[in-house]
């Protein structure tokens, strides 16, 4: 898979994409990154990005040109999806995460200042992405982020093959809580279930530190996977 980023802050990519999961498949080649300055597109002599809004107010817009001159260069003759984070993009989910990890090509461009002129989003972006509702500089980390998140489902980026569909959310579920050793640390004991190790014990009782987890702290989640009779019952259980 390839990945094109555009943004004025091609540094602000260099120490994260090397590291650890996403490190290892750059170098493996399962990815290439690549990420390119928006100025490279500017033919002005100051390679000016940003101007003032229409209609006045506070802040500036970036310039639609250079976005239309990248995305065109880049997509050469392909139809890639064309990401731009913004926060009045759709929350990102690991659905649209799944959707993304499945093409061979992305366009991925990061906004600053107060936002994108319009007639960009509207004629080359196909995907408007938010991180959640809180208030961040730019696009250049929810672009980070969904690289990450994409990264690791590639074939053979992660070490384990069934760790990423193990994980929260892959089910619609948080996952349940870890313990490794010491069995008693500063008083505080390892589930004995976990301790006896029978497996089909230490299925259930995952499958109901799941379910509880995510009753207690995102119902929202809850409500949209369907429960087996079996999970009815877990839930229902006492201690
Ligand atoms: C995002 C205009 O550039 C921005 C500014 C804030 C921002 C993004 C892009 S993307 N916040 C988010 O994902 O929440």
């Amino acid at each position: 898979m390839r990945i094109d980023v555009v943004t004025i802050f091609p540094e602000f990519f260099d120490g994260p994409l090397h590291i650890s999961i996403v490190g290892r498949a750059l170098a493996s080649g399962i990815v290439q990154v690549h990420c390119h300055d928006l100025r490279n597109w500017t033919s002005d002599p100051h390679r000016t990005v940003d101007d003032a809004p229409y209609g006045g107010g506070a802040g500036m817009v970036m310039k639609p040109e250079p976005f239309f001159a990248a995305v065109e260069e880049l997509r050469g003759d392909g139809a890639p999806p064309v990401v731009a984070f913004t926060p009045c993009g759709v929350p990102l989910t690991q659905e649209k995460v799944q959707e993304l990890a499945a093409v061979p090509h992305l366009i991925l461009l990061c906004g600053r200042y107060e936002g994108i002129d319009q007639r960009v989003h509207e004629a080359l972006v196909t995907d408007e992405i938010s991180l959640g509702d809180y208030v961040l500089s730019g696009g250049e980390l929810p672009a980070l982020v969904l690289i990450d998140a994409i990264v690791r489902l590639l074939p053979g980026a992660v070490g384990n093959d069934q760790s990423p569909v193990t994980d929260s959310f892959s089910d619609g579920l948080l996952e349940h809580p870890h313990y490794t050793r010491p069995a008693v640390f500063r008083g505080m004991a390892v589930p004995d279930v976990l301790i006896r190790g029978n497996h089909a014990e230490v299925a259930r009782w995952r499958r109901r530190m799941s379910l509880l987890r995510t009753l207690q702290r995102r119902p929202d989640l809850l409500a949209k996977v369907e429960l087996s009779r079996e999970d009815e019952k877990l839930l229902a259980e006492q201690n």
